[in-house]
């Protein structure tokens, strides 16, 4: 029996569930298509990081001897979606079957489930098994539970697979070391530099093949550094485990203007793609804490990102999937700004994390979450909209990761699904966590005035316009009592003020001139 074995560029395992059973009658395909490039206007990174690990894998494949059918994007006939490369494939193969791996994106799922009605030909889409929870697993664990908050999961997780066990009894007697894992980093404090990969031919190429096709898409190719295969995201694991796990937890949620990397693993773009899985990964944790190179607080909080929160969120995906992308609990209808783009603002925050985002198609998940995502749910944005920039602009972005991230965590489109309250933060939070407010026109103590920070009258103006919504949520009483307080004269300076910068813009630096000649002083 022949078999097409089709595998997707973020299928890039050798162990991927398609080449199961593989012998040398069967044909493997992989396909370069414009329309995975474009259905979001990718990061130039990203594109280059995808297109270049699929080409280093093939190579792999074939070094072994398996039969790789590779189609390059500027190929002749090239059809341009995976429907119709694998329709040319069958024609030019003509399979007993093709046999694909559950893909990461619902769009992708729905393609894949007419083909083989379209073609006549049988299908068989194998459950992605380098997940540590199944889909099945998941929905069993989900049952008819009231909350499906990711904490339970983690400990289920942590029971099933061992990891940081010893026996049934949790490492240091606790499952969690969060509260220890909440510094800010000491003024001109230096974390490592990122580990550098010299690109090879392939990946030169591609890059030149991006910045001709795709030199219109958001970011910059200059600072391409991520592994293009195995053996590089190996090295980029041993770099993190020596150089950043031991810092990991405690600056964890600190961010710093001109770093976005801190003390991160960088590792997602990896995982995702599959150069890496996520068992190995928490093992090479686990072990350092075990042999005394790292502390608890930062492997627990390290293997609770990956065995906990990215298996949730994959797991709550495809729960919840198709009508969970489609929920606007906080009834959301702002266009996103164009500083989201552009980074022109006025506010150092955003500036700084869509500066990063655009040079490395990176920002780090405090960033990510309480500055970009906490800006959209006060600010109101539309969910789609916020959700197509986060699926564009970073190199690990997949839409059963980053949907749930955005709409569920960050933005509270689910409605509290995924989280009790909404992760929504004034000023105060992101001066406490970095170093931004300093060198800011802002003015982060202002609640309101020409020189307000923004982040605290749309803060106050969030609850105000959400009160009917989450005043009666208990996590939420905090806030409301001291809104509660609040005189009816400043709630309606407050209201005002948001209105007049949602609806106009930002007001423009002139009143802040004198603070501009302070900083550049
Ligand atoms: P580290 O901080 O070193 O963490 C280690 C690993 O844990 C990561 O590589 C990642 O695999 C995993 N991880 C950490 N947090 C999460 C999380 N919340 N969900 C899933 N996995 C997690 N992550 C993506 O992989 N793709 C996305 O498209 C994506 N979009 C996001 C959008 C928003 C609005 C937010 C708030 C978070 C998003 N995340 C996404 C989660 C997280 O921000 C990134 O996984 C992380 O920043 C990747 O950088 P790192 O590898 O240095 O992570
Ligand atoms: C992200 C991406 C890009 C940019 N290009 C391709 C491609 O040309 N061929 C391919 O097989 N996969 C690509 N990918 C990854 C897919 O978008 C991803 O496999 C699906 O969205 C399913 O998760
Ligand atoms: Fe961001 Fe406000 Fe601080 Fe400026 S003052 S950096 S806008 S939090």
């Amino acid at each position: 029996m022949k078999s097409l074995i089709l595998i997707l560029g973020d299928q890039l395992s050798r162990d991927i569930a398609a080449l199961d059973g593989a012998t040398r009658d069967d044909i493997v395909l992989m396909v370069e298509v414009a329309e995975e490039t474009t259905y979001v206007r990718h990061h130039k990174q990203k594109i280059a990081l995808v297109l270049s690990a699929m080409r280093h894998f093939s190579e792999e494949l074939q070094g072994e001897g398996i039969d790789v059918d590779y189609v390059k994007v500027d190929a002749p006939g090239n059809s341009g979606s995976f429907t119709g490369e694998l329709e040319r494939a069958i024609r030019r193969h003509r399979p007993d079957r093709i046999i694909s791996t559950w893909p990461g994106e619902w769009r992708v799922l729905e393609m894949m489930r007419d083909w083989q009605q379209s073609f006549g030909v049988p299908v068989e889409i194998r459950e992605d098994d380098r997940f540590l929870c199944s889909r099945a697993e998941f929905a069993h664990w989900a049952g008819d539970r009231k909350s499906l908050r990711m904490e339970f999961f983690y400990r289920e997780m942590r029971r099933k697979t061992g990891l940081l066990m010893d026996g049934d009894r949790r490492a240091g007697g606790q499952w969690n070391f969060d509260a220890e894992n909440r510094k800010a980093l000491p003024r001109g404090h230096l974390s490592p530099q990122r580990r550098r990969f010299p690109q090879d031919e392939i990946t030169r190429d591609l890059m030149a093949l991006v910045e001709g096709r795709f030199g219109d898409h958001f970011g910059t190719l200059e600072n391409f550094d991520w592994p293009v295969t195995r053996r590089d995201a190996l090295l980029a694991l041993d770099h993190f485990i020596t150089e950043c796990l031991p810092f990991f937890g405690d600056f964890q949620d600190a961010m710093q203007a001109g770093n976005a990397f801190v003390y991160h693993s960088l590792l997602s773009p990896a995982l995702n793609i599959g150069l890496l899985q996520p068992m190995e990964v928490c093992r090479r944790a686990e072990l350092a804490w075990r042999k005394g190179q790292a502390p608890l607080n930062a492997v627990e909080g390290f293997i609770r990102q990956i065995l906990g929160w990215r298996e949730y969120v994959r797991g709550l995906y495809w729960l919840k999937m198709p009508g969970y992308a489609r929920t606007n609990a906080l009834e959301a209808h702002r266009r996103l700004p164009d500083f989201y783009w552009t980074a022109q603002t006025n506010m150092a925050c955003v500036k700084d994390v869509i500066t990063s985002t655009h040079d490395h198609a990176y920002a780090h998940h405090i960033q990510r979450l309480m500055v970009t995502g906490n800006f959209a749910l006060l600010a109101g944005i539309e969910p789609a909209e916020i959700e197509a920039w986060y699926l564009a602009v970073y190199a690990d972005a997949y839409d059963w990761v980053e949907l749930p991230n955005t709409h569920g965590m960050a933005i509270f489109a689910d409605g509290g699904v995924m989280a009790s309250k909404p992760y929504a933060a004034s000023g105060a939070y992101i001066n406490r966590m970095s170093d931004y407010c300093g060198s800011c026109l802002y003015n982060v103590k202002a609640r309101t005035g020409t020189d307000a920070c923004p982040f605290n009258f749309l803060y106050w103006n969030f609850l105000i316009e959400n009160e009917h919504r989450l005043s009666r949520n208990p996590r939420m009483a905090m806030p409301y009592k001291n809104l509660a307080r609040m005189p009816p004269a400043e709630r309606e300076k407050i209201v005002a003020q948001a209105k007049s910068f949602l609806d106009n813009g930002e007001p423009l630096a002139q009143a802040n001139e004198e603070k501009q000649a302070t900083l550049d002083l």
